[in-house]
């Protein structure tokens, strides 16, 4: 593990610039032929969500219910919520995934992820805290508002600072197909005011009065690309106005021995 370690650690300068900026990025480390199986497994995943309609949908087996006019189905403790708009079959997220396709709880024990992962935790010895596969489909694919993730969090995990995420891209990433964005520097205010405008999950929103949208980095990169971003930066995305899909997968991995978010089962990697 050592050899992985200096094969795929950050670097010194990688580290001072995620402490600074809170977020890294690094190209292509992922290959185009792992690039397709990650995309054919978001198909399967998408297919097997799906299947279990029948024309009425999955509450016809799990009951659904409407977040702020959007539609959440849980098949078991994987969340699946649907695009946005009245008419959307398609899938938006599904979380945790990895326990709906072997190749995302495979990827999650991938040495180029973990081994930086454990520098960022920090910890020896990583579990997983949760795994969300976005669709994010060419011409429906919603945006996702400014928002942190800790927030979310902080009712379930007593250390929400030791939660940092990792973005998988499984297909070029432009303004166009509504690439990641960050506010540059924002993990180092903690967690901000949240929205209070009436929508069921406002608070969940950073307020626009606690950052500077002008500080946004939009991060278009190639398919096989990963981000590292610290639990507190915000974040989010815009809509998806092209012809092309950019599906991306985002592990956030946590010290090992924790209960994983959703099922409350522990999923320490490389074991
Ligand atoms: O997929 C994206 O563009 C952003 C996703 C995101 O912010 C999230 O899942 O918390």
């Amino acid at each position: 593990m050592k050899g992985s370690s200096i094969l795929y650690g950050l670097t010194a300068a990688e580290l001072r610039s995620y402490t600074e900026h809170g977020f890294v990025v690094r190209q292509n480390v992922f290959d185009g032929h792992e690039c397709d199986v990650f995309r054919s497994a978001a198909q399967r995943v998408e297919l097997k969500l799906l299947s279990d309609t029948d024309g009425t949908g999955l509450s016809s087996r799990y009951p659904d219910y409407c977040l702020d006019g959007n539609r959440f189905v849980d098949v078991q403790h994987v969340t699946v919520q649907f695009e946005h708009g009245d008419d959307a079959r398609q899938l938006r997220v599904v979380e945790p995934v990895n326990d709906v396709e072997p190749v995302f709880d495979q990827l999650i024990d991938d040495a180029r992820l973990c081994e930086p992962m454990k520098q960022l935790v920090p910890s020896d010895r990583l579990g997983l805290w949760t795994a969300k596969l976005n669709f994010k489909h060419s011409r429906v694919g919603s945006g996702f508002g400014w928002h942190q993730d800790a927030p979310y969090w902080i009712h379930d995990s007593a250390h929400v600072d030791k939660l940092p995420n990792v973005m998988v891209m499984f297909d070029d990433a432009t303004c166009s197909n509504g690439c990641f964005r960050v506010i540059d520097g924002s993990h180092k205010a903690g967690c901000l005011p949240g929205c209070d405008d009436g929508r069921q999950l406002a608070g969940f929103y950073t307020h626009p009065d606690a950052f500077d949208e002008d500080a946004q980095v939009l991060i278009e990169c190639p398919a096989g690309s990963v981000v590292f971003f610290d639990p507190h930066i915000v974040h989010g995305s815009g809509v998806n106005a092209s012809g092309l899909p950019r599906r991306a997968m985002i592990i956030t991995y946590q010290p090992s021995g924790f209960a994983t978010l959703k099922s409350g089962a522990i999923r320490n990697v490389g074991e």
